[in-house]
């Protein structure tokens, strides 16, 4: 096991490692920008080194910066949260070239799957079911047409470098796919210096259904059930639950046994993320996240599990000590994203907390890495924190939240918390039918 890991990150996620570390007796290591002097972060661990400038570009993302941090402190793996180099197979790479340990999957498997045609090949042949669409990348507008016949409209011309909604074309009909073709290749060849792309089935009303999967490189993997993260804004999550309450056992059951499988196969180290399209009963993949997500504490509130600690452990070399009859799903867990933003405009809030009261009681988690008096800099992602609430089923998770909601209080800046009181009264929240368009068209409404 390490004795010292380099926390190559910020905010709630970084205090959320050196809890797991802290419970493992393993000495942590704070890395942060000029603008993060006063962050939470660099106050609880064990000890800190400032890697740069605030621009991420010149610290949190600065490779040689964060070498550097480990060769003076002496640490021997880097946890990198998500975001930031989180899915950098260079960064991966090169930690190994320096004999550091990178908490999560080979450098290999996150280059596969940050190619989305080869990710999407690789689930195939492992047995996940895909969304129908081309083989592969399409060539000239030609092919892409006569694969466009076989499909159907509407499609989506997809990136192959994309990913997270970056770099999609929607083509209506057979006119629109020569503009959605070009426009989708020059947006990103200049984004990622690819111009790959591929063609798939538009699903007009699917939810995004992910399932959270554990492996131990070895060739051992559990699956840890699903999240349903239908509601989002722009490709960001903002409310995420488990189970979705449109699955049953039976199709959890399903789908979590030809996932863990196929990531057993693989030989996959760690806790990776494989998305899905869920629509009619059917499951279609889109991509596989190989990091720990924003959302994973849902995930840890209904299995009990701590993803950190079993990507530590695993990281370390250590086989899998559980198999998939050890997991058992407990309850129902909700996640709202506290974000430093007006709750109607999304516009962002930072400043000068002035009161700060987090609710408390059974079944409620906050996972924030702000306090009364800190000065949210303007420079980062305006996530501040996660109230993550767990009842014994959904009925009783939604009541403890709102609850929890009318507790927690912050002063001094806006935030997203009067979104989700509102969000919890809707009825189709209350009943869990909404899709990943649902939230776009509440918000839309007079
Ligand atoms: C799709 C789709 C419909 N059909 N693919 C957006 C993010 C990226 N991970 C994949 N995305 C989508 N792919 C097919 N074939 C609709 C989306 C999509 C979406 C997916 C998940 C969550 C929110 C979304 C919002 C808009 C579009």
């Amino acid at each position: 096991m390490f004795e010292k890991i380099l926390i190559a990150n910020r905010g709630e996620i970084a205090l959320r490692i050196q809890r797991a570390c802290k419970e493992l007796g393993i000495k942590t290591v704070a890395v942060h920008s000029t603008a993060d002097e006063d962050a939470m972060h660099v106050r609880l661990a064990d000890e800190s080194v400032c890697i740069g400038p605030a621009p991420a570009a010149q610290s949190y993302l600065d490779i040689p910066s964060l070498v550097a941090a480990c060769e003076i402190t002496g640490a021997e793996a880097v946890h990198p949260g998500y975001g930031f180099l989180s899915e950098n197979a260079r960064f991966a790479d090169i930690l190994d070239e320096h004999k550091v340990a990178f908490i999560g999957p080979t450098a290999e498997h996150i280059r596969l799957m940050g190619d989305k045609i080869a990710a999407k090949e690789t689930a195939q042949r492992l047995g996940i079911p895909v969304v129908p669409g081309s083989d592969g990348a399409v060539g000239s507008n030609e092919e892409a047409a006569e694969v466009a016949e076989k499909i159907g409209f509407p499609l989506l011309v997809k990136a192959s470098s994309g990913g997270g909604g970056r770099g999609m074309k929607l083509a209506e009909t057979a006119e629109d796919l020569p503009t959605a073709l070009s426009t989708a290749r020059s947006e990103a060849k200049s984004a990622f210096g690819d111009d790959a792309v591929y063609l798939e089935k538009y699903l007009k009303k699917p939810r995004h259904i992910e399932v959270q999967v554990l492996g131990d490189g070895l060739g051992h993997a559990v699956h840890l059930g699903e999240r349903d993260c239908s509601l989002q804004r722009r490709h960001q999550k903002v409310f995420e639950e488990a189970p979705s309450p449109a699955l049953n056992s039976e199709e959890r059951a399903r789908i979590g046994a030809i996932v863990a499988k196929a990531v057993a196969d693989l030989k996959y180290r760690g806790v990776g993320t494989v998305e899905f399209l869920y629509e009619n009963g059917e499951f279609y993949f889109i991509e596989m996240n190989t990091r720990l997500q924003v959302e994973h504490p849902v995930t840890e509130m209904i299995t009990g599990l701590d993803l950190v600690i079993e990507q530590i452990r695993t990281a370390s070399g250590a086989p899998l000590a559980l198999s998939q009859d050890d997991i058992q799903f407990s309850g129902h867990a909700i996640e709202c994203r506290i974000n430093a933003e007006n709750p109607k405009t999304f516009t962002p809030s930072p400043g000068t907390i002035s009161y700060f009261h987090t609710p408390g009681g059974l079944g409620v988690r906050v996972d924030s890495g702000v306090y009364q008096g800190y000065t949210i800099p303007p420079y980062y992602d305006s996530l501040i924190g996660k109230l993550i609430v767990h009842g014994k089923n959904r009925n009783e998770c939604l009541m403890r939240l709102r609850r929890a909601l009318s507790e927690f209080v912050i002063d001094g800046i806006e935030t997203t918390i009067p979104l989700f009181s509102e969000l919890i009264s809707e009825p189709d929240i209350v009943n869990g039918i909404y899709d990943i368009h649902w939230l776009e068209k509440y918000l839309k409404r007079p």
